[in-house]
């Protein structure tokens, strides 16, 4: 790392203590950064990558709720409004066990750049809570969801800032937050939050936007080796929102998908993921893989182990952070590999990048390959904003059109920078000068 930049990462290491995930992500973002540096020292007087790594404001609090059984709940809730140079924060909310400040500012980071590259006016933040819905009943999501928004309704709004999904958080909550928040300010503010349903503001393929954009901006990188989709075998983690309509779109593109997860396992199904199947057995009765394999029949499950241990030609890692290592990308290397799409946020480690880019392996890192997804809620505010709904058909052009232009510009970049085919280096110094220049011209704040 240069010099300059090594300063200032001990700094923000330093005075953000226990947060592995976001150290992780500073690291690998100032990596990219020492040539922009070189030629725009401005950055550096300006403070500007001290003032990125400082969240612009912060909210952490209490949400009580009542169990079905009548017992107390208290879970923390998050907010971490990040950087709102190029627009009103955007980037969604997670619910699951593991999340501590640490994740929502790793995710809250990223987001600033990904929401960069989208060339869509919105800005970076993230939230949520370590709230668990697995196993709870929907009176009780709906409870945890009207106490969560009874404190996050004040920090937010269509111009200030806009949450949306991740994991845990779907349609469901969703419209339970919505719901709560129309009623606390009497106000039909559409634009408050993304990932509304159809019938009353939501966006056509926003559901499908974030898998559907992995793979269309995958695709983009085989075209440039002369490859596609077309009879690839791929290997995709995760069998949730991003998994399953990543799953969809590359079968729908010619591949064979022979393998996907949860947390509990992994099934191999080697004429090919019943899409129709897993999304009734995931989405509608909200089961397991297990579940699935079980229904589906003439499939293996395996209990535990690695999903990274089925050997592709494509793998798209659908999950959550950290769970493809280094051994797990040296395998699928010695397996054949060809390209790696990251539906997921930070899904490899940072020893699984450099295993995949010594190997030559094509590699879109999350910011850039899962962008789809934030896009397409952009989008849903721009159809708030006018009025209006847009068909699939329309919709699905402008988002294949955002995500062959974030490969274009990440892999324009790569190139201007004398590291062509650096997807990593592309996106982040893509999204970070167009920050970094937002940032200069508003002065300091
Ligand atoms: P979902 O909640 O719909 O699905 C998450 C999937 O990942 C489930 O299969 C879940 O398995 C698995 N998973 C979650 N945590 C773990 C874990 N600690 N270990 C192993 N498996 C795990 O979430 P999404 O599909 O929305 O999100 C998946 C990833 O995509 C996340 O990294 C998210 O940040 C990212 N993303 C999501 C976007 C969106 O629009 N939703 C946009 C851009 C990125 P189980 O059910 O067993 O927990
Ligand atoms: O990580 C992400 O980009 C998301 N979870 C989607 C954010 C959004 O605002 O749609």
């Amino acid at each position: 790392m240069d010099a300059r930049l090594e300063a200032i990462k001990d700094t923000v290491l330093a005075r953000n203590p226990g947060e592995a995930e976001f150290h992780q992500a500073v690291v690998e973002v100032f990596e990219s950064l020492g040539p922009v540096h070189d030629r725009h020292p401005e950055f550096l007087e300006a403070a500007i990558l001290e003032r990125l790594c400082e969240p612009e404001r912060q909210i952490i609090f209490r949400v009580p709720w009542t169990d079905d059984a009548g017992r107390v709940q208290i879970n923390r809730g998050f907010r971490v409004e990040f950087n709102s140079a190029l627009g009103p924060y955007k980037g969604g909310l997670r619910f699951h066990p593991s999340v501590y400040l640490g994740i929502v500012k790793f995710l809250g980071f990223e987001q600033i750049f990904k929401n960069a590259l989208t060339g869509m006016p919105i800005g970076g933040g993230k939230g949520g809570s370590d709230f668990d819905p697995r196993g709870r009943s929907d009176a009780e999501v709906m409870r945890f969801c009207q106490s969560f928004m009874t404190e996050l309704y004040r920090h937010i709004g269509e111009y200030t800032d806009v949450p949306a999904g991740d994991i845990g958080v779907g349609g469901r909550e969703i419209g339970y937050l919505f719901g709560q928040y129309k009623r606390i300010t009497n106000r039909y503010e559409s634009g408050v939050l993304t990932g509304k349903g159809i019938s009353w503001g939501g966006s056509l393929v926003r559901p499908e936007a974030t898998g559907f954009g992995t793979v269309i901006f995958t695709q983009e990188m085989l075209k440039t080796r002369g490859a596609s989709f077309d009879a690839q075998r791929v290997v995709v983690s995760g069998s949730g929102n991003v998994a399953i309509n990543a799953i969809a779109k590359a079968q729908s593109l010619g591949a064979v998908v022979v393998a996907c997860s949860d947390s509990s396992g992994y099934v191999v199904d080697e004429s090919g993921i019943d899409v129709a199947l897993l999304r009734e057995v995931k989405e509608v009765q909200r089961g397991r893989l297990k579940d699935y394999a079980e229904r589906r029949g003439g499939v293996t499950y395996v209990d535990g182990g690695s999903v990274w241990d089925v050997d592709a030609t494509v793998a798209l890692p659908c999950a959550t952070q950290n769970e493809l290592d280094g051994a797990a990308a040296a395998r699928l290397v010695g397996n054949g590999l060809l390209a790696v799409g990251e539906g997921a946020n930070m899904p490899s480690t940072r020893d699984a990048v450099a295993v995949f880019q010594e190997a030559g392996v094509l590699f879109g890192p999350g910011k850039a390959a899962n962008a789809g997804g934030v896009a397409t809620s952009a989008l849903e505010m721009q159809q708030n904003a006018s009025r209006d709904s847009w068909s699939f058909e329309h919709t699905e052009e402008r988002l294949t059109e955002i995500m062959v232009g974030i490969h274009d510009r990440c892999a324009a970049t790569a190139e201007e920078y004398g590291e062509p085919g650096n997807y990593v280096l592309g996106a982040n110094i893509g999204g970070f000068v167009k920050v970094a220049d937002a940032m200069l011209a508003q002065g300091l704040i």
